[in-house]
């Protein structure tokens, strides 16, 4: 049988190294999109990389979501059967520093990739849009699902917003099958170290071989819908292989504070703390012993100029149509996270003191 060609965008991205992992088990020829960088940008993948005089079915190909000619050229000579826009400038704070460029990226970008379709009139390419509960801003049920109403709340979440209509348009106008996850926060080992579960991980594993002293951080009482990355992606490509082109909305379906992460962090650390002081004078203590030292601090420049205050998802859809079944909760993600951090953290001490 002819190998399956697949395209991804943001391959070097958190999901994007899951998803190509995924995709070259089941045997797929995948290809990615990379971004010129004067530094290596290839950490998540280096692993899945062979060089192309040797035989293999992964291929990197310099492009940018911002370059529509290179965008065009790729899908054209790769003829991909399965196009995943994974590519995006993804940090919600930084989205409200950059908003033009986001907008370009996260929002435009998508569009360069529908009209490539669109222009070269490819037959049976299936196209996934990497939608996000960023779309969602405002409570207005108890949970959201796919028919929820939608209000963002940030530059990315506009982006975003734009994006997936843009994919349903497209899908509605041309018949392209053109489908959607609505994924709710994913984290994972891989997760940016900016994002607030790897800054949280990191800097408690980091601190626990004595390399770090007090971990900054923004809003504690913002609520979030957190899975893993290893099952979201394999929702991805569930969603590319149902029959026809839909929307889904993959989550946990429980909610938790960032308070609530850094007190299971802590806990699985064997970090004892206590919480003191209000607004931007809280702080976490750690107790050692009889020792007290600040362990947490908040810095009012992690706040955001309007936040999204609370996400919970619905996946009833999800779980029936794609047999949704996560095997990771709250507990094991952040387990898994520390559990990698933490080796990451031994061997940095272990070079410190041998210097
Ligand atoms: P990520 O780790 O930030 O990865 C983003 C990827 O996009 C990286 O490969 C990045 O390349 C690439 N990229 C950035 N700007 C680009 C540009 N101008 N042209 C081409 N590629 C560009 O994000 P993720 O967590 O894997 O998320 C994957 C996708 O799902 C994103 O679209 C994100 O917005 C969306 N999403 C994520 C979540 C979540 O909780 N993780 C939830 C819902 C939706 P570099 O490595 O060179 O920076
Ligand atoms: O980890 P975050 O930056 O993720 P956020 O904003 O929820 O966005 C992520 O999930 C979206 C899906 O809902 C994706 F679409 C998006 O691409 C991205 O992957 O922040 C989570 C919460 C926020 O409420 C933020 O205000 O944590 C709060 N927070 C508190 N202190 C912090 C910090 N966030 C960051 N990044 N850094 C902090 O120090």
């Amino acid at each position: 049988m002819k190998k399956k060609i697949a395209l991804i965008t943001g391959v070097t991205g958190q999901d994007g190294s899951y998803l190509a992992e995924l995709l070259l088990k089941k045997k797929y020829i995948v290809h990615g999109i990379i971004r010129k960088s004067s530094s290596f940008n290839t950490g998540r993948i280096d692993h899945l990389y062979i060089d192309p005089h040797y035989k293999t079915n992964f291929f990197l190909h310099y492009g940018d979501l911002t370059d529509s000619n290179t965008i065009y050229n790729l899908i054209s000579q790769i003829k991909p059967n399965e196009i995943y826009n994974l590519g995006a400038q993804s940090h919600v704070g930084v989205s409200f520093e950059n908003p033009e460029y986001t907008a370009e990226v996260t929002g435009l970008g998508t569009l360069r990739i529908l009209e490539a379709i669109r222009f070269l009139k490819l037959k049976n390419i299936k196209f996934y849009q990497a939608s996000t509960s960023e779309l969602f801003g405002k409570k207005f049920d108890k949970s959201f699902n796919e028919n929820s109403n939608f209000y963002p709340k940030s530059p990315y979440g506009a982006s975003k917003l734009f994006s997936h209509w843009i994919t349903k348009i497209y899908r509605e106008s041309y018949d392209i099958f053109a489908s959607t996850g609505i994924l709710f926060n994913h984290e994972s080992p891989r997760r940016g170290e900016t994002f607030v579960t790897k800054k949280i991980t990191r800097f408690l594993a980091r601190k626990f071989y004595g390399l770090e002293k007090t971990l900054f951080l923004g809003n504690l009482y913002a609520k979030r819908d957190w899975g893993h990355a290893i099952d979201y992606v394999e929702m991805q490509w569930k969603i590319l292989q149902q029959r026809k082109p839909d929307d889904y909305v993959i989550s946990s379906g429980k909610s938790y504070s960032v308070k609530d992460f850094v007190n299971e962090a802590c806990k699985q650390i064997g970090f004892k703390i206590i919480w003191v002081g209000k607004g931007l004078n809280e702080r976490a203590i750690l107790i050692n012993k009889n020792k007290r030292s600040t362990l947490i601090k908040i810095d009012k420049r992690y706040f955001r100029p309007s936040e999204v205050d609370y996400l919970i998802g619905d996946s009833k859809k999800a779980f029936k149509e794609l047999k949704f079944k996560p095997k990771y909760n709250f507990k094991s993600l952040i387990r898994d996270m520390l559990n990698h951090d933490m080796s990451l953290a031994k061997k940095d001490s272990l070079l410190l003191n041998n210097d």
